[in-house]
């Protein structure tokens, strides 16, 4: 098949590959390494990603389009439902899947939830043993994850290895991936690393750092949004980003006393957001209240979550 866009490159391979797992295992910290670059936000909490992100990665002639996913994990509201949707949906239509999996301990309810819903999928299956540098027992924890994949007829290739370190490893992974692409024109522009708006971009890495810093249930509670992005002539970025809490009651603890904490989350990302956008950036945060947005469809919707 050849492209019909004269921009891009004729007589290649590309497709779409699903990573899947329960939460915190590593598929974000997985994308990020694939891509070089940070396409997703990670963080040490579960259920860190909301929404299914597409990471690009070109060469010449193939295109892999990684569809990064939220944890599979039982739902306790509709924002839960949203994000166990997403994996659902991400899995419908894609030539390839990646099963991300902690080697640091034994397969739990949750994997096995992940190892149902793909164990009959015919697509090309990669299991990535995830946290090895970490792992005592690598070796046998594989070998529990792999038998969850008992009766599984399509191709599985088995990878341990540690998504943090951008290694060989991980570059051989990509690489198989690769080869099993099937021919189709790319489906992105090159230089393209991810479908998502720049907005929405920056609003993860916000929630990200808001994730980190905040405590108990409110990093579950926070949702964030880019309201107003503009640029100086002299290339300062200036964003403008909202931090959207439940309850009136939590307003007070994202500000923090004297308004610490809230200058330390917008410190930490604006930081962030220098460094991967390579420009002086202001940063403008403001906490506002859209009481219950978890279980409110219109909002959820509002939020991008939809
Ligand atoms: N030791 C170690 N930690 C890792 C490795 N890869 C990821 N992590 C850490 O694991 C935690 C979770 O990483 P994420 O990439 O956010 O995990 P995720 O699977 O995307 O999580 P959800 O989006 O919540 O489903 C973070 O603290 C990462 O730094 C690894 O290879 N070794
Ligand atoms: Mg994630």
């Amino acid at each position: 098949m050849t492209s019909m866009n004269p921009d891009l490159p004729s007589d290649t391979r590309a497709g779409f590959v699903a990573i899947v797992g329960k939460p915190n295992v590593g598929k974000s910290t997985l994308l990020n390494a694939f891509l070089n670059t940070k396409v997703a936000p990670t963080s040490h909490r579960p259920q860190t990603t909301r929404r299914g992100v597409r990471g690009i990665f070109s060469d010449d002639k193939h295109q892999v389009v990684f569809v990064d996913t939220p944890g599979v994990h039982k739902p306790k509201d509709a924002l839960g439902k949203y994000m166990n949707n997403e994996v659902s949906t991400a899995l419908s239509d894609i030539d390839a899947m990646i099963w991300v999996v902690d080697l640091r301990h034994p397969p739990t309810d949750e994997d096995r939830l992940v190892a149902r819903q793909i164990r009959d999928l015919p697509k090309p299956l990669f299991l990535v043993g995830n946290k090895q540098d970490a792992a005592k027992y690598p070796e046998e924890a594989i070998g529990l994850y792999e038998a969850l994949l008992e009766g599984r007829e399509a191709d599985t290739t088995v990878t341990s290895l540690s998504a943090q370190k951008n290694d060989a490893k991980l570059t051989a992974l990509r690489q198989q991936i690769v080869d099993i692409l099937p021919e189709n024109p790319f489906f992105f522009p090159l230089g393209s690393a991810s479908d998502q708006s720049r907005e929405h971009w920056a609003a993860e890495i916000v929630r990200e750092q808001a994730m980190m810093k905040l405590r108990d249930e409110l990093p579950y509670a926070v949702a964030t949004r880019v309201t107003r992005w503009t640029e100086r002539d002299d290339g300062l970025q200036r964003i403008e980003a909202e931090i959207v809490v439940e309850k009136v009651a939590h307003k007070g603890m994202v500000i923090g006393s004297g308004g610490k904490q809230l200058r330390e989350i917008g410190t930490a990302a604006r930081k962030q957001l220098e460094t991967l956008l390579n420009a002086k950036v202001f940063l403008g945060l403001e906490v506002v209240v859209i009481p219950g947005w978890r279980e409110d469809p219109e909002a959820l919707r509002e939020l991008g979550y939809e």
